[in-house]
């Protein structure tokens, strides 16, 4: 299958995260997608492409266009308001708050914003904008007949919600191609987001819709990232009411018990019959994941990829987390050649 990779993803050069109440290094870095690149090329997958440059409408589809705005300003406001760091917000509109855009960049920043462990830098839009477009042609390829493709997406995007950037994402780049397809005939899709942690963004994205089915395999929030939401009896909303399906996984959890939800799942989606497939594949469910509590080992991405394939669908793979560096490439190319056929 084709990869599409921009060399831009460089431009996203943070180098602050909030963890533990002091700054680190951030867990997104800009090697997690050149190892996952030097192992689609050492595995010969297929082709490398850079993707088109798309024009912002596709993503307005499912993003506020303030927020796009503010994407795109952020960093110039917070340099003009003489802040000496990354942009981190520190207030947000909570609970018994009034919810508007204020006009500061401190208050637009928690507006649109809803964790503090993503620093906002210089280039960061442009990174993220690549990120899309990445998406986007990868996307255009299957459209075109491909029956798979592989956007290696960074930053990612899952966590970003039709107007909140956070969890390390900004564009919901699974929810702007299920968008693509359907604004391009499909009559429905269906995501499987597979990564550690619960697709909140595009789970509130297509909530109350039923042309977007939405599966999450994810961390029980109770004890993960994102906290306030991904609970298992989130079922959608109106339209949408039953076309999400979130399934939660405790501390410790081995591929032999969250492969039991990867068949409910699979079930799930067969039974909705879609015309296409978006995977958010996201391998921080790795048992040396430092950030998350899975204990999936490489060999089983393998498996997890010929499962997806079986389900026969023009299958869009967008790249979310995974930050055991030097174990993401293995695991996540091994998604893809399982599903190409070829075996552990
Ligand atoms: N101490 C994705 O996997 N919380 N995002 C990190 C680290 C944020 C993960 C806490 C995790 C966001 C795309
Ligand atoms: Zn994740």
């Amino acid at each position: 299958m084709k990869t599409y990779f921009s060399p831009l993803h460089h431009k996203r050069t943070v180098t602050t995260e909030l963890d533990g109440g002091i700054l680190v290094d951030p867990y997104e870095k800009p090697s997690r997608v050149e190892t996952v690149l030097a192992r689609v090329q050492l595995q010969q997958l297929g082709p490398v492409l850079e993707p088109e440059t798309f024009s912002l409408e596709p993503i307005l589809r499912v993003h506020d266009a303030g927020y796009i705005d503010f994407l795109q300003s952020c960093w110039q406001e917070w340099k003009a308001a003489g802040k000496p760091g990354e942009a981190i917000p520190a207030i947000w509109p909570a609970r018994g708050m009034r919810q508007r855009v204020p006009k500061d960049i401190d208050g637009r920043l928690g507006y649109y914003c809803f964790c503090a462990e993503t620093s906002v830098t210089e280039g960061t839009w442009e990174a993220v904008k690549a990120s899309a477009d990445v998406a986007l042609s990868a996307r255009k390829a299957v459209q075109a007949g491909d029956r798979a493709a592989f956007a290696l997406c960074r930053p990612p995007g899952h966590h970003a919600s039709s107007d909140q950037l956070g969890g390390y994402c900004f564009i919901n780049n699974a929810a702007v191609s299920a968008q693509a397809f359907l604004d391009d005939g499909a009559k429905r899709v269906a995501i499987l987001d597979v990564d550690f942690h619960h697709g909140n963004g595009t789970q509130s994205i297509f909530y109350d819709r039923s042309d977007v089915l939405t599966i999450s395999l994810h961390g029980n929030p109770d004890y993960a990232f994102p906290h306030f939401l991904g609970f298992e009896d989130e079922t959608g909303e109106g339209e949408g009411e039953g076309f999400n399906l979130n399934l939660c996984y405790d501390p410790g959890t081995p591929f032999s018990e969250w492969q039991q939800g990867l068949e409910q799942a699979c079930q799930r989606i067969a039974d909705y019959q879609p015309d296409a497939l978006v995977v958010a594949l996201g391998v921080d469910t790795f048992e040396d994941d430092p950030i998350s509590f899975f204990k999936l080992t490489s060999k089983d991405y393998l498996t997890m990829g010929a499962r997806i394939e079986q389900l026969g669908l023009p299958t869009l793979f967008t790249m979310e987390g995974g930050y055991d560096v030097d174990a993401i490439g293995v695991n996540a190319v091994n998604v893809l050649e399982g599903f190409e056929g070829r075996q552990a």
